[in-house]
């Protein structure tokens, strides 16, 4: 697993995770957060596609590292992740950067193109995992994860109001998984690993039941946290959060 070291930049102290069996320069810098799930949607894809030639920097997002001049330059919006090559290649969206990683690096976690349908269906899987989840998940994230280390109470009319909609879509995905094994239907892809960052916050805060009070939801949910690639980095956030705590 990287080491943590320290670096000074323009924007402050930034952590840096530099893998110690990297002997040449790494492929790319990925700039991300501890706790961003945005960062942990591009580690989930790096660890499933078995990729280590890469370092990661931590920016201090309480310390506005994100919006320093030197970070707008990669991202317009000041946020992460972005990926950065050494020749200059800069991407941001963690969706466009999991999605042209797999296609780079031939990770097996994309239909391939020649299937003109499984693609559609890809896209399709794609779009409502942004449309219909993202944004509801994410504001049980803010508002109930997020909040906490601002030192801020939660909206709860705002929660109640995101919960309902998850509920709502996850009584559809039930339907859909008892005749598909994974989102875009019968293999495991970025579809899938879109969601787990997110859902992941919905455990954090309390809401495991929205996952496992659903059978075929559930037996998804095991089915894709379950992978080795996965596992590394779930393992690999436990000791850091173990570490932190000591
Ligand atoms: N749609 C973007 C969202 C990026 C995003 O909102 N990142 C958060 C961290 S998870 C961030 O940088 N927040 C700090 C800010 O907005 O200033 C993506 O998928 O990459």
């Amino acid at each position: 697993m990287p080491r943590l070291v320290n670096i000074a930049n323009n924007a402050g102290l930034v952590s840096k995770l530099v893998n110690p069996r990297l002997s040449k320069m790494p492929a790319f810098t990925l700039f991300g957060a501890r706790g961003s799930t945005n960062t942990d949607r591009v580690r989930l894809t790096l660890a499933e596609g078995s990729f280590t030639d890469y370092e990661i920097v931590l920016l201090d997002l309480q310390k506005g590292e994100q919006k320093s001049d030197q970070h707008m330059k990669r991202h317009p919006w000041g946020k992460v992740p972005v990926i950065v090559f050494p020749e200059g290649f800069t991407l941001y969206e963690s969706r466009a950067i999991c999605k042209y990683l797999a296609r780079k690096y031939s990770f097996p976690l994309l239909p391939p193109d020649s299937d003109v349908e499984a693609v559609a269906l890809f896209d399709q899987a794609q779009s409502a995992e942004i449309l219909y989840f993202a944004d509801s998940a994410g504001k049980i994230a803010f508002e109930k994860f997020a909040k906490r280390f601002m030192g801020l109470p939660p909206n709860e009319a705002v929660v109640a109001d995101a919960l309902r909609s998850i509920n709502a879509f996850f009584d559809v995905a039930e339907g859909l998984l008892q005749h598909n094994d994974y989102m875009a239907g019968k293999d495991f892809t970025l579809a899938d690993i879109y969601y787990i960052p997110l859902i992941q916050r919905l455990f954090a805060c309390g809401y495991g039941d929205v996952i496992l009070g659903r059978k075929a939801v559930g037996a998804w949910w095991d089915r894709c946290i379950n992978r080795p690639g996965i596992q590394i980095v779930l393992a690999a956030d436990r000791e850091a959060l173990a570490a932190a705590r000591r």
